[in-house]
């Protein structure tokens, strides 16, 4: 038998968030180079369309009409997954036809008035203004709703229906799956260890540096050592904190730091407007903000598809789909690349060379 090398040989590793494995197969990186690397082509988005819904001043769907306004903007879906209005109060017995009543609150967020802009190019302190107003409507739906998931969807390839830069918002009555399983699996090792997960793992990282792609006093961005898609970021703070609203002022513009920081290196990448999934997992919020949610840490999870250029994508299909995550860049490997990459945005190098 060979001496083992991570970097060198098929191993799986265990990921304690969703208590499960991923196979990592780094051997076959040796592969014959399939396929050439490709820019992102330059997307023509007007700064204004008058025909989209999410513009300041337009009329969506509904007939409802946007304000001016010139910052963030935050409605009420037009066609909401989830309605505030319980319809049934059955539950079924029988273990095969399991139904349970939920409500909800489904929101729009609008990050600025452009649609021409993501989150990278943003200025800090208009990041900032996101940030305040995630923390907000996390306060104002928590009153009422065990679980707010704030997520963004970035570009077609994850099926974001819209270019103007967004992210939704939505409140449920229950704790979808993937909270359930993070609040369990959390409260296990808390039980076992006395400590929180999350706040051992970024101590763990923040000394091992490996797997980091940003970090800051008290942010850091890793690569997780368990991480699925190929370019997965875990963003932790580095202190205990349960959820986004206790986050303090100077926090909120130290993740605005961050978040510039790590989505701009996402898109020099491949020089693309980088599609990824993210949203922020923080305690159980509504009735279970009283339980004892101790072994909580606040965290956001970004989940993006590009594996090798701006149009060839991973595909979580066949043994992803019937046995278990695989990948074959390392987590490390991944991290070095994403890393070394430039703070300054690609767009702003070739606006700059244009202008001189
Ligand atoms: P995406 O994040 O997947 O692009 O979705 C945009 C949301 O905006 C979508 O949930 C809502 C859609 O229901 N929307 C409105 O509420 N009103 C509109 O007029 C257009 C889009």
């Amino acid at each position: 038998m060979s001496t083992f090398d991570p970097n060198e040989h098929q191993h799986v590793r265990y990921n304690p968030l969703k208590d499960e494995w991923v196979l990592v197969s780094p051997h076959r990186l040796k592969r014959p180079w399939a396929g050439q690397v490709e820019k992102g082509q330059i997307e023509n988005i007007p700064k204004y369309d008058p025909t989209n819904p999410l513009c300041p001043g337009n009329t969506r769907s509904s007939g409802k009409v946007n304000p001016n306004y010139s910052g963030t903007f935050v409605f009420d879906n037009d066609f909401p997954a989830l309605q505030q209005e319980q319809f049934n109060d059955s539950e079924a017995d029988d273990p095969l036809f399991k139904i349970a009543p939920v409500s909800g609150k489904c929101k729009v967020m609008c990050f600025h008035p452009h649609s021409n802009i993501s989150l990278p190019e943003m200025a800090i302190n208009e990041i900032k203004a996101v940030i305040d107003k995630w923390a907000d409507e996390t306060l104002q739906l928590g009153k009422y709703f065990q679980w707010v998931q704030v997520f963004e969807n970035k570009g077609k390839m994850m099926g974001c229906s819209n270019p103007h830069p967004h992210c939704q918002i939505w409140a449920s009555s229950f704790m979808p799956n993937e909270a359930a399983l993070s609040d369990k699996t959390q409260k296990a090792y808390f039980k076992k260890y006395k400590t929180q997960m999350l706040l051992d793992y970024a101590a763990k990282e923040s000394k091992s540096k490996e797997r980091t792609v940003a970090e800051n006093v008290h942010w850091i961005a890793v690569v997780p050592y368990w991480a699925t898609w190929p370019y997965q970021i875990l963003l932790l703070p580095k202190r205990h904190v349960l959820r986004l609203p206790d986050l303090n002022d100077i926090e909120r513009q130290s993740l605005g730091e961050i978040m510039k920081n790590f989505l701009t290196k996402y898109d020099n990448l491949f020089e693309t407007s980088f599609p990824y999934s993210m949203g922020w997992h923080g305690a159980p919020t509504g009735q279970k903000a009283s339980d004892d949610n101790s072994h909580w840490q606040l965290h956001a999870h970004y989940y993006p598809p590009l594996l090798r250029s701006a149009s060839v994508r991973k595909f979580m299909v066949g043994y992803e789909m019937l046995a278990q995550p695989q990948r074959d860049l390392t987590a490390e490997h991944a991290a070095k690349k994403l890393r070394d990459l430039p703070n300054v945005h690609y767009k702003s190098k070739s606006q700059k060379a244009r202008d001189m």
